[in-house]
């Protein structure tokens, strides 16, 4: 039986403060007891476009550096010619079931390496490194090095006879430098060299006035020429002491304090455009950091992170683990369940975010902006098939809408670049990409037929655009995309074709991202994740359409086209069939689990709308298992926050919270001591995915309801989260006890119905004394069509894999509370 509900309704102002009752101040920082001997013991720091690793080496200093328009190649896409023929051939086998057949001619139009006169993409490409050398520091105590996550700086304090040496290192938020201030406790110890490398092949390394200078081209690969030209340029400021310099090293003596600026820029302006000059971008960038005291630019610095870190705090509680030091504390992770890491992880998560995805800036790639090497793993560039997504899976929910934005302009050049490759490729309207991208834009096939025959890289991106704003109720937002999510759905309007049993409109050809159903053979027709995205694509045009009142024919013969996608399908072993056919494997343990794309980020699946095909979602988990590479983890915490099991999510979480080999072997993934992920080798989407999934178990808005802590687990029974957001323009602090709601507030910034789902025998009372105090009637439960059109079909679920089964709706109340713009909603629970 529902109990009743009582609420009394405290709204005040925007602006009042409201604050939650924090048990114990966190400790927002990653810790080490000794400097970083590998690449993944560096600590990050970044401003968006500038990327650092801090190894804090004590005789000598490293920085490795990166600024993140360095890529490899010059402009232009990659689309083939005269391939149209062949993807009509390719549909017709599909359709004759000559699949082995169809895979192989896919394979030889678009084979495994690229063409001569084609790439398959440019790699992101280190700048270089700098080097601080001190002599007589070899014997050092009292060593300390941190990244405080709170402050966005890096810290490095140790020392030599009775002297105290402290460096402060931080990528200026405020300015676009590197800012790394050394001090210490006696006047005129300092005594070091300053000195660069980089592995650019066209390079030159100098000083001048002062200044060590670094200037370098990128690299060529495939058919492209390196045309990136970029300057670097870093300058000591000494109190006291003497610089002197010979031809590429500044040698400092006697100083009582150094700050060295790091400036980076290059020629790179937009993908199509080169034509920026390194040499004065990189002295204004130089000269507005020196014309500002130290304390000033830190502050600054520090002002514009917080702006958007303070936004969120977590607190899980804490134990004596948050004494040691990170490293340790990822090893012992699996015993200690140490809930404090799981809040650091996440807020390191946000942290990695804001530094290497600001308004402006590329969007973070494959290892987000820090990459040491020119031809890193998978080129460090943008893989649209789970990768980039994942990236920004908690942008909106972790209040860091702004840090979405250099994706969305991203999506807006595709849809430029991608009206080629649907053009030459499918003779279709609209726009399309394949599943790479890279700084130039591309949207033709990458790695060959196997891999890149995936015609839906826009389809997936545009889901970010109508997340935002559903988020935000940014209209303004919606009408400058609109263009983007209507060539989106042009494109499948036209590249849809009629399947085998001519029932459905389908894709074809395209694939499962990276699995197969048979021997070799991924390529077909109509599977499930594609059928799920181009739902999505053409429900977000109708909606969009008819928010901003555009296009009612158009919308009108989407509609008709809606209609005859396939629904999803339960299979002969209870799962959620992957393919149109029912071809799944239950010994499967392939990384990407495509199809449940539907489960989380879509929201086409839901446990209280459609538990059939949410239990079948969850037999699927069951036969794929959980360990896998990182990012594979990362989604699967969101899986299992979404199919409600928040100690399955916590499990994946300590699975995620594994040491990972600092030498990449195989593909089980894990956290290295600096708290990345691993693919391995280190990739930063599991970072993300892992963010999102832990703010999935604590909050969820989809399907039309907010539902307040979904998915916690038994390890974390006491804490509080402020400052979640949640579709409809919501903002959410929760605190609980023993497992249980205590508290909540609710921040409603459009105004309009809020249906929360919680637990069921939650009472919500005003938690201060109010003039209205009125009975909330339990709502009639979620009418599902208000937000989702679901297509699915109830087939029998076949029962001889009973230990699958047994996914059980737990019961939960809805209510709704209808909020006013601008107001906030405080309740206490009894
Ligand atoms: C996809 C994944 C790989 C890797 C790569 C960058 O191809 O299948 O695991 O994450 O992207």
């Amino acid at each position: 039986m529902l109990k009743t509900i009582q609420y009394k309704i405290f709204s005040l102002a925007f602006g009042a403060v409201i604050s939650i009752s924090i048990h114990a101040q966190q400790n927002l920082k990653l810790t080490y007891s000794k400097p970083a001997e590998n690449w993944n013991e560096a600590l990050p720091i970044g401003n968006g476009k500038l990327g650092a690793m801090v190894f804090g080496g004590v005789s000598q200093e490293h920085l490795q550096l990166n600024e993140e328009t360095i890529w490899a190649g010059e402009p232009g896409n990659n689309v083939p010619k005269n391939t149209f023929d062949s993807i009509q051939k390719i549909r017709k086998l599909l359709n004759e079931g000559q699949f082995e057949q169809a895979q192989k001619l896919s394979n030889t139009t678009y084979p495994r390496a690229a063409p001569k006169d084609l790439n398959y993409g440019m790699p992101y490409q280190t700048m270089g490194d700098l080097f601080l050398d001190f002599k007589g520091h070899e014997n050092f105590k009292n060593y300390e090095r941190a990244l405080d996550i709170e402050k966005a700086v890096s810290t490095v304090s140790y020392k030599v006879n009775a002297v105290t040496f402290k460096r402060e290192i931080f990528t200026s938020f405020a300015d676009n430098v590197v800012v790394i201030k050394l001090s210490s406790s006696k006047k005129g110890n300092l005594n070091f060299s300053i000195n660069a490398t980089t592995p650019h092949l066209k390079k030159s390394i100098f000083t001048e006035k002062n200044q060590l200078v670094i200037t370098g081209t990128s690299g060529s690969a495939d058919n492209k020429t390196g045309k990136v030209n970029f300057k670097t340029i870093a300058v000591p400021v000494l109190k006291g002491g003497k610089l002197t310099s010979t031809q590429n090293k500044l040698t400092i003596s006697g100083a009582d304090e150094v700050i060295i600026y790091i400036s980076i820029a290059t020629n790179f302006k937009k993908y199509n455009d080169i034509s920026g000059n390194p040499d004065a971008r990189v002295s204004e960038y130089l000269n507005k950091a020196l014309s500002k005291k130290y304390n000033e630019e830190l502050k600054a610095h520090t002002e514009k992170y917080q702006k958007y870190f303070n936004r969120v705090h977590l607190n899980l509680g804490t134990t004596d683990q948050a004494k040691k030091t990170t490293d340790i504390r990822i090893k012992e992770f699996a015993h200690s369940k140490d809930p404090d890491l799981v809040a650091l992880y996440f807020q390191f998560g946000r942290y990695l975010l804001i530094s290497s995805s600001q308004p402006g800036t590329q969007p973070a790639n494959l290892q987000g902006i820090w990459n040491y090497q020119l031809n890193p793993a998978w080129d460090s560039k943008y893989t649209v098939n789970i990768n980039t997504e994942m990236n920004y899976w908690p942008a909106e929910n972790t209040n860091l809408s702004e840090m979405h934005e250099p994706l969305f302009d991203m999506i807006q050049d595709l849809s430029v670049t991608g009206q080629e490759s649907a053009k030459e490729m499918y003779h279709a309207r609209g726009w399309n990409m394949h599943h790479n991208t890279d700084l130039w834009r591309i949207t033709g096939i990458v790695d060959g037929g196997f891999y890149g025959m995936w015609p839906m890289g826009g389809a997936w991106l545009t889901q970010h655009l109508w997340n935002h704003y559903l988020y935000t109720g940014d209209k303004e937002f919606l009408k400058k995309y609109y263009p983007v999510l209507r060539g989106c759905a042009l494109f499948y309007l036209d590249a849809l074709q009629q399947d085998s049993s001519k029932k459905y409109l389908v894709v074809s050809p395209s694939m499962s991202p990276e699995n197969k159903y048979l021997n070799d053979v991924g390529i077909t027709a109509g599977t499930t994740m594609d059928n799920q995205l181009v739902f999505d694509v053409f429900n977000n045009f109708i909606n969009a359409s008819k928010v901003l009142n555009e296009d009612k024919n158009l919308s009108d013969e989407v509609k008709s086209a809606l209609n005859k996608l396939p629904p999803m399908q339960i299979g002969q072993h209870a799962q959620l069939q992957e393919w149109l056919k029912d071809m799944d494997r239950t010994d499967d343990k392939h990384r990407h689990i495509s199809h449940l794309y539907g489960l989380f980020p879509s929201g086409q699946i839901s446990p209280f709308r459609n538990p059939d095909l949410t239990e079948a979602a969850k037999n699927s988990m069951m036969y794929r298992g959980d360990k896998s590479t990182g990012w594979s983890m990362g989604w699967k915490v969101n899986w299992w926050a979404r199919l409600l099991d928040g100690n399955r999510a916590f499990k994946l979480i300590s699975d995620q919270l594994t040491p990972a080999p600092l030498e990449a072997k195989g593909q089980s993934g894990g956290t290295y001591p600096n708290l990345l992920d691993a693919h391995p080798p280190f990739q930063i989407d599991g970072n993300f995915g892992c963010t999102s999934g832990i703010a999935e178990m604590l909050l969820q808005s989809y399907d039309g309801y907010l539902y307040i802590l979904p998915a916690l687990p038994d390890a974390l029974p006491n804490g509080s989260v402020k400052g979640l957001k949640a579709r409809g323009g919501f903002e959410v602090d929760i605190e609980w006890k023993n497992s249980k709601l205590t508290k909540l507030i609710i921040k409603s910034a459009l105004g309009g119905n809020c249906r929360i789902r919680t637990a069921k025998d939650v009472v919500l009372v005003a938690s201060e004394a109010s003039a209205t105090q009125t009975q909330l009637k339990p709502s009639k439960g979620n009418n599902p069509n208000e937000y989702y059109q679901i297509n699915s079909i109830k087939a029998p679920l076949i029962s001889d894999k009973a230990e699958l089964k047994g996914f059980t709706v737990p019961e939960t109340q809805v209510f709704d509370l209808n909020t006013e713009k601008g107001k906030i909603y405080n309740f206490d629970v009894k």
